[in-house]
């Protein structure tokens, strides 16, 4: 078998391989466009929602300073934030923990599959290499060897590689095929909006209220015992536990909703809503940052989420101006019906 051969049948190993992961991945991908064109249709409102924002000032937003029992959680050392090297050394060079399960999956993807495969592969590779230098240096081979073939040799170092791929290829497929899961119909929908340089949070299922959120000056985040560039005074307050519908837009340039903790990162495009689904583990504070180059105050627009247990959650919304939870508009709805009916009753009778 000529090297050439082997070299061809390989390639043709691979051109079926990846056929087959786009096969595969095709359902997941028309879906994925599916949710983006059907939420695509609310764009047009964001987009003007945004400029009527804009023409605010930013300072002056609707601020949680309303929230009467709500107190701001405090956050846990290391949950939800970077770790410094003089902290911790090892942890500072990996991701944070994981507090959704897609970023337990990936995770664990790293940790297990990733980082042992490439660390044996390079090991492996530096080993030939010392090998080759020692064992084939000039002066202990003073005739070089003429070989040019080794079928057994081609064969395992084709075949090795396309096997350690396919491994590799399976939590991989799988793990992009959870990102693009759309969230289910009773998702809590909160809209993320990037400006230049802070972000509002506003909550179309709770009343449609807005929370303008600005990065805390270094002596207010030390005075809130939070990390100066990560701090914000006002936070995105989420229930923990229950799937989250998070949309994104911009108003101005092209800005990124990311929090490492959650394993979420989303592009925040001006008259475009992107979205994606959320579910986080359990209540806490998570920080994240702008992660698209967006101008001169770039690194000055921090993102918090607090996470809070639902009934927490529903009482924070409730203290908000305009703040509503669908348990009390179901209480609501009843009244609200039978003056429709009777207006209903009062055209039909005008009409006749
Ligand atoms: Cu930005």
């Amino acid at each position: 078998m000529k090297l050439g051969h082997i070299f061809d049948r390989a390639s043709l190993a691979m051109v079926a391989l990846f056929a087959a992961m786009s096969i595969a991945l095709m359902p997941q991908i028309a879906v994925a466009q599916e949710a983006d064109t059907s939420a695509g249709s609310g764009a047009e409102s964001a987009g003007a929602e945004a400029a009527a924002t804009d023409a605010a000032s930013p300072e002056a937003g609707p601020a949680a300073e309303a929230a009467s029992s709500y107190t701001p959680m405090a956050p846990t050392e290391g949950k939800g934030m970077p770790t410094a090297f003089e902290d911790d050394a090892l942890k500072s060079m990996t991701f944070q923990d994981q507090y959704s399960a897609d970023g337990q999956y990936a995770l664990w993807m790293h940790d297990v599959i990733l980082l042992p495969v490439i660390t044996v592969i390079s090991l492996f590779v530096l080993a030939l290499l010392l090998w080759v230098v020692v064992r084939y240096r000039k002066s202990a081979n003073p005739v070089p060897s003429k070989t040019t073939h080794n079928t057994a040799i081609e064969v395992i170092w084709t075949i090795v590689p396309v096997i350690i791929l396919v491994i590799i290829a399976v939590p991989s497929i799988s793990l992009l095929a959870r990102q693009y899961e759309t969230p289910p119909e009773n998702a809590i929908t909160i809209k993320a909006t990037g400006y230049q340089w802070y972000w509002t949070y506003t909550y179309p299922d709770n009343g449609d209220f807005e929370i303008v959120s600005n990065m805390l000056t270094e002596e207010e985040a030390e005075a809130s015992g939070e990390v100066f560039q990560l701090a914000v005074d006002n936070r995105m307050v989420v229930p923990a536990g229950v799937p989250l519908r998070i949309q994104t837009t911009a108003a101005d340039v092209i800005h990124a909703f990311a929090v490492p903790s959650l394993w979420f990162k989303m592009d925040a495009v001006p008259g475009r809503l992107n979205e994606k689904l959320l579910t986080i583990d359990e209540p806490g504070v998570y920080y994240g940052q702008c992660s698209e180059l967006c101008g001169a105050k770039h690194a000055y627009m921090p993102l918090a989420v607090e996470a809070l247990p639902m009934a927490e959650y529903e009482a924070w919304v409730r203290s908000q101006p305009g703040g509503t939870v669908s348990s009390d508009a179901v209480a609501e709805a009843a009244p609200e019906a039978e003056a429709t009916d009777v207006d209903a009753e009062t055209s039909e009778e005008a009409a006749s």
